[in-house]
Parts: structure tokens; sequence; C-alpha cells
């Protein structure tokens, strides 16, 4: 079946097996599925393998520096709030490279949906320890294993009051796409932090050891309830997969700028009050 979203596949430029092909196929269908269209859509990456999805998405697409993706996701969106802006790009842009940017957009709350696509490796430039990387693994640079810990994105988001908090496994497809949709459709920021293999770099953290190493949140789970997802947040084998946190009632950074208290309209779309504008620049004179 085709799908609205699909461009310019034949380019793609991943190893046969990896999962950025599931991610960008589930992405795909989940937004189909929410009935957007592709003008309605910006896909904002910075570099990396999973940077490229962007690429590989009808809709509007920035493509930036690494690390950086996510404040111009912010800043498209305080811009057009018409448009839906999505984040995707790895471990080590998300969290690494552009780790105080993560901090500062939850913190913002940007109303943007940041898909982390997490093979705890820095895939692109050929297998060295990314942020995510288990310690003690051994990778062609750190030859007697990692001695940083790991960062654990969903703890932060957790300790930081994200919006909306979920970790996925591209290996449950269905899962994943229903994650996608509510994260997608939640108004203020969203993390889905995505395990998504990296078969050529990554041998610990393969397809089967994801499967072996996560499991479904219980039916029963309140992901409103901060303190017991604080404490799901540190659970890490195995690790819990679906909503793990939301806390909806805050206002998306977008609304709270005064350019959008009477007038819920992007700036372009209005018209210029040249008077205004004349006074404004006229009371600012020094006589
Ligand atoms: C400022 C800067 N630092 C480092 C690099 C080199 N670099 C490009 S991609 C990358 C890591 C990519 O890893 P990740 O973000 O996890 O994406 P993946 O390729 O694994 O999907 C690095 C270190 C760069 N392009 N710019
Ligand atoms: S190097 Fe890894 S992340 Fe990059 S395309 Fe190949 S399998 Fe995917
Ligand atoms: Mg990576």
């Amino acid at each position: 079946m085709t799908n609205s979203f699909e461009y310019n596949m034949e380019a793609v430029a991943w190893c046969p097996g990896c999962g950025n092909f599931a991610l960008s196929r589930i992405l795909r269908e989940a937004l189909e599925e929410l009935g957007k269209k592709p003008e309605e859509m910006v896909f904002v990456s910075g570099i990396g393998q999973a940077a490229k999805t962007a690429q590989y998405m009808k809709g509007h697409m920035f493509n930036g520096l690494h690390g950086r993706a996510l404040p111009v996701a912010m800043a498209i969106k305080a811009s057009n709030p018409e448009l839906t802006v999505i984040v995707d790009s790895g471990d080590g842009c998300t969290f690494g490279e552009g780790g105080n940017h993560f901090n500062q957009q939850i913190l913002r709350n940007s109303d943007i949906t940041v898909i982390s696509h997490d093979n705890q490796i820095y895939g692109l430039t050929k297998g060295q320890a990314s942020p995510t990387s288990e310690k003690g693994m051994k990778t062609p640079v750190q030859v007697y294993g990692v001695t940083n810990e790991p960062i654990n994105p969903i703890a932060a988001a957790v300790a930081l009051d994200a919006s909306f908090v979920a970790r996925a496994f591209v290996g449950d497809m269905e899962n994943t796409k229903k994650i996608f949709k509510q994260a997608i459709s939640n108004k203020g920021f969203s993390l889905v932090d995505t395990f998504s293999p990296c078969v050529s770099f990554n041998k610990l953290n393969t397809f089967k050891w994801y499967k072996e190493h996560t499991y479904a949140l219980e039916e029963n789970y309140d992901p409103l309830n901060r303190k017991e997802a604080f404490g799901k947040a540190l659970e890490t084998d195995p690790f819990p997969l679906g909503i793990i946190y939301r806390n909806s009632s805050k206002k998306p950074f977008w609304e709270m700028n005064i350019a959008y208290e009477k007038d819920k309209r992007p700036l372009f779309k209005r018209k210029l009050d040249l008077n205004a504008l004349k006074k404004l620049i006229e009371s600012k004179k020094i006589h």
C-alpha cells in the first residue's frame, strides 16, 4: 500500500537490516493513520544515520548541524504553530552534542515530538560509543571498554517534568506506532526514545538483545504518577516499553508567547499594522 509520506526511497543510504528502516516506516504509517498531510509536517534533524530520516519523508524538512535540531524545531513551531514538528535524530545527536538543548526544550515545553533513534552507538562515524552506550562496551575507540555511565534519557526527561515520555523498540511495530501517534498528538514536549539497532557497528545491542532485555508496561500502569514514573525510568534490565510519564497540564511554549495572547494565527498570516509599528518606533526615539 502506498503511503503519502514516502519520498526519495531509492536514495536510502542505510545498511540492509538497519533499525531505521522499520522506524521510518512506523512513523509514516502513524502519520497516515493520524490523518496528517505532508504539507503540514516539518521533519527536523541533525547529523547521523538517524538524521537522514527527514530526507526520506515527504513534507518540509530542515537538516541542520549535529546536535542542533531541537532549537531549530522549537523556532519553527513558535513561528508557525499550525505545523506539526518532528525531530528525528540519533542518541548521540540528541543526548550528546545536543544534550543541553534537550534539557532546555523540555523546560521550555516546546510543542515538538522528539524521536531519538537510540542504537546506543555512533553509527554514521563507524561505531564509537555514544552517551547511551553501556558501560564496559568495547568499540574500536574505547578498546578497553566505555568508562562513562550511560545517560538515562527517560529518567532525565521525567526529572525535568517533560510533558510526554515514552520508550519504544522498532521490533515491536504495533506498540511503537501507538506510542508515536500519542506522542505526535500530545500538546507539549514529547520524547520517544526508540531502540533501533545498528546492525553494522553495535554487535551487543542487537534485535535479539532488545527482545530479551525489554518488556511492555503493565496494562494498569499509571503514567500520570510522576514518582512511579521515576521508578520505572530507573529500570534498565529489562527496559520497560510504553508511555512512562505524562503531564499535559502545562501550556506549550508558543502559547505563552505574547504574540499569541489574543490571536492564535501565525504572524505571517496577519496584516501588518504599519501605524502601530510607526508609533512604536517613534516612542523609542530619544528626542
Ligand atoms: C559538531 C560535530 N561534532 C561531531 C560530528 C561528527 N559526527 C557526525 S554524526 C556523529 C555521531 C552520530 O551518532 P548518532 O547521533 O547516535 O546517530 P547515528 O548515526 O547513530 O544514527 C558524529 C560524532 C559532527 N558532524 N559535528
Ligand atoms: S551503520 Fe548502523 S545506523 Fe548506520 S545505516 Fe548501518 S546499521 Fe544503520
Ligand atoms: Mg546512534
